[in-house]
């Protein structure tokens, strides 16, 4: 039982329907594809929203209408509620003041550049950096643990999917690290290993430049506590699967960062 908030909880209009389709066609656009079926006898469009999980390829279907009967509104209300309806959830699940919304991303949570470009701060978006810098309980027990064995801590990793992308700071600007070069080095290592030994290919580099800019991020805070070895693994695969990676590419997956996680791990070693 979820609401997707106040929207979701009232009926509405055939021309706040037709807008929220469009919206939901350019929030989703790799689920969500609208195909015009018809028009109705007073010659106003008929809409199919088809969704899909893995960008199209369909097997096998299920069809869903609402308000075949005109008078019946809670319907077309079931319909909507249906396709906001998303499993693939990524923030926590704190309530918000002052928003139905649920949930802030934590790896936009730290206290790193907080909530400039690259994040929300708009409860509803998926990249919500939350009230304040550790405003979360996860970010700041996490936070709280790091700072107190700041001395001891030599190495950061933080383990998302996917993509296949070996990352260091910064994620939050395009300023370089002072040990960027370095850094470097070491995942440009680790990505030939992983090529040469299991014949995949890992992207490698700065967060902000490789992937995108995003502040708030965990191993940036990491970084600017001290820890000079702070490293962002983005796992398999490169989108055929995306999150819904199945359980036979495990092994793989995990020999992959095991790998490089070795090899970063031994250069600290040796530091
Ligand atoms: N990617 C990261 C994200 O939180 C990232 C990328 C890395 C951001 C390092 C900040 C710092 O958007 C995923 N897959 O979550
Ligand atoms: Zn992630």
């Amino acid at each position: 039982p979820r609401s997707g908030g106040v929207f979701y909880e009232r009926y509405h209009s055939l021309e706040d329907i037709y807008y929220w389709i469009n919206k939901t066609k350019q929030d989703h656009s790799d689920m969500v594809k609208v195909i015009l079926i018809g028009s109705s006898s007073e010659k106003r469009p008929l809409y199919v929203l088809k969704l899909s999980g893995r960008r199209d390829e369909v097997k096998r279907a299920m069809w869903i209408d609402c308000g075949i009967h005109a008078r019946e509104w809670i319907a077309p209300a079931f319909c909507m509620w249906f396709v906001n309806y998303d499993r693939m959830w990524r923030k926590n699940r704190s309530t918000n003041k002052d928003s139905v919304c649920t949930g802030a991303d934590l790896n936009r949570n730290f206290d790193a550049n907080w909530c400039t470009k690259g994040a929300s701060d708009n409860p509803c978006d998926a990249t919500y950096c939350g009230e304040y810098p550790e405003s979360e309980p996860e970010t700041q027990a996490v936070a709280r643990f790091l700072r107190s064995h700041k001395d001891t801590v030599k190495l950061y990793l933080t383990i998302h999917s996917y993509s296949q992308m070996l990352l260091f700071p910064y994620s939050c600007s395009y300023d370089e690290i002072p040990n960027h070069n370095e850094l470097l080095e070491l995942v440009k290592e680790a990505s030939a290993k992983i090529r040469r030994y299991y014949r995949n290919n890992y992207k490698y580099g700065p967060g902000a430049k490789t992937i995108y800019l995003a502040p708030g991020g965990s191993d940036d805070w990491a970084y600017k506590l001290g820890i000079k070895y702070s490293f962002t693994f983005e796992l398999q695969d490169r989108g055929r699967y995306g999150f819904l990676l199945p359980p036979s590419f495990i092994p793989q997956a995990c020999n992959e960062a095991l790998l490089a996680s070795k090899i970063i791990a031994l250069h600290v070693i040796r530091k």
